[in-house]
């Protein structure tokens, strides 16, 4: 009888300690969900605050752009005769900026914000590749576009590891599925259908067959993998419809590409002069590159003669970035200027109907040398063309 009492009370308190043990699981669960939901908030508060962090950093890019209009028009309205050199007043929207807020400021902001703004002018113009003589591209520009990317490649074969990776690699075959996914016929270079291989895939789709409005629709084209996307991408631009180069801002693997003879070192030197004294026309690289004592290798230097010069920018890339604890977001936008149409003195012939007047300052190579033609409009506010979050 004793023997089952005690028993008994030992049940009891098994119950007790399985019930409290149940309990604590229950507690750890609700805890533990509580917290995930506390991350989750937390997360989605930084990505809403960098968001708009980032989207402050675009407006204080802006904010230069518009300023370097203003300098700009202010040059031009007083006839050209600036007090200020243009590589100065490109300083306005090309010099880097810091973090903010900067390092002792004490300001209570959730986060930080940085941007930085690149001219786009330089840049291989991609969609050239249609050769559409209606949309300014020719069957020449197509050629020239075709030359600039392999010769692009063959700069980077420079690159040990570029060219371990790539050493098998024909630069035509990622330059042929380029043109067609541009070009509006449905034929491949190569002969045959341009959708065989994409019909293929596990989600099939079709090549566009015109202009590509983003860089990034670069990944579904065959033989474009994430590493050479990486690697070209840089270099290419959808919102210039010009073969131009500025010799400040050309990167300079473009540089290394149109002579491999210079070495790590000529090409530092390069660098180091735009960066103190930037240049003040395409010729002057040219020059330097020749005649300068700091470059070794390039005496017999010649630049390529597709590029018109790329000396008044126009169009640009601003990246804005917030970051807030970890969580980053980056927005890159096009940006365009376009110009108050010239009010030209009656002129019988050719009516000047180019629409919006847009891009001039970009066919001023074929006008000859009528300087009515050369003179510029004014410049208006910057819009912008493109906006993408940058994953
Ligand atoms: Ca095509």
């Amino acid at each position: 009888m004793k023997r089952l009492r005690k028993s008994k009370s030992g049940v009891a308190l098994l119950l007790v300690m399985i019930s409290l043990a149940l309990l604590s699981v229950l507690l750890i669960e609700i805890l533990f969900a509580s917290r995930v939901d506390l991350r989750i908030a937390l997360n989605s508060r930084n990505r809403l605050q960098a968001y708009y962090m980032a989207l402050s950093s675009a407006r204080l890019s802006l904010l230069r752009l518009h300023m370097y209009k203003e300098v700009r028009n202010l040059i031009d309205g007083a006839g050209g005769a600036a007090p200020i050199p243009k590589e100065t007043v490109d300083r306005i929207w090309s010099s880097p900026l810091p973090m903010f807020p900067l390092p002792g400021q004490e300001i209570d902001w959730p986060g930080g914000l940085q941007g930085s703004i690149q001219a786009e002018g330089s840049k291989i113009p991609v969609n050239l590749l249609d050769g559409s003589p209606f949309r300014r591209s020719s069957e020449e520009k197509q050629k020239a576009v075709r030359e600039e990317i392999k010769r692009l490649f063959e700069g980077m074969r420079q690159d040990e590891t570029f060219d371990k990776l790539y050493r098998g690699l024909d630069p035509e075959d990622l330059i042929d599925p380029l043109q067609d996914w541009i070009d509006a016929d449905p034929n491949q270079l190569k002969g045959g259908e341009e959708n065989r291989d994409y019909e293929r895939l596990a989600d099939p789709y079709q090549t566009r067959n015109d202009r590509i409005p983003s860089l990034t629709e670069i990944h579904m084209i065959k033989g474009w993998t994430d590493d050479l996307y990486n690697r070209f991408v840089k270099h290419f631009s959808v919102l210039t419809t010009e073969i131009a180069v500025n010799p400040n801002y050309v990167p300079i693997e473009r540089i290394q590409a149109w002579e491999p003879k210079l070495s790590p070192e000529d090409l530092a030197a390069i660098e180091k002069r735009r960066q103190l004294q930037p240049f003040s026309k395409l010729a002057d690289l040219e020059s330097f590159i020749q005649t300068s004592p700091d470059i070794r290798n390039g005496r017999d230097f010649k630049l390529p003669t597709t590029y018109a010069e790329s000396d008044r920018e126009e169009i640009f890339q601003i990246e804005a970035t917030g970051i807030v604890d970890d969580t980053r977001r980056t927005l890159k936008l096009g940006v365009r200027f376009i110009t108050e149409p010239t009010r030209q003195p009656a002129r019988p012939q050719q009516g000047g109907g180019q629409g919006q007047g847009q891009g001039q300052g970009q066919g001023q190579g074929q006008t000859g040398g009528n300087p009515q033609a050369q003179k510029k409009g004014k410049l208006l506010e910057p819009y912008v063309v493109t906006i993408e979050e940058v994953l």
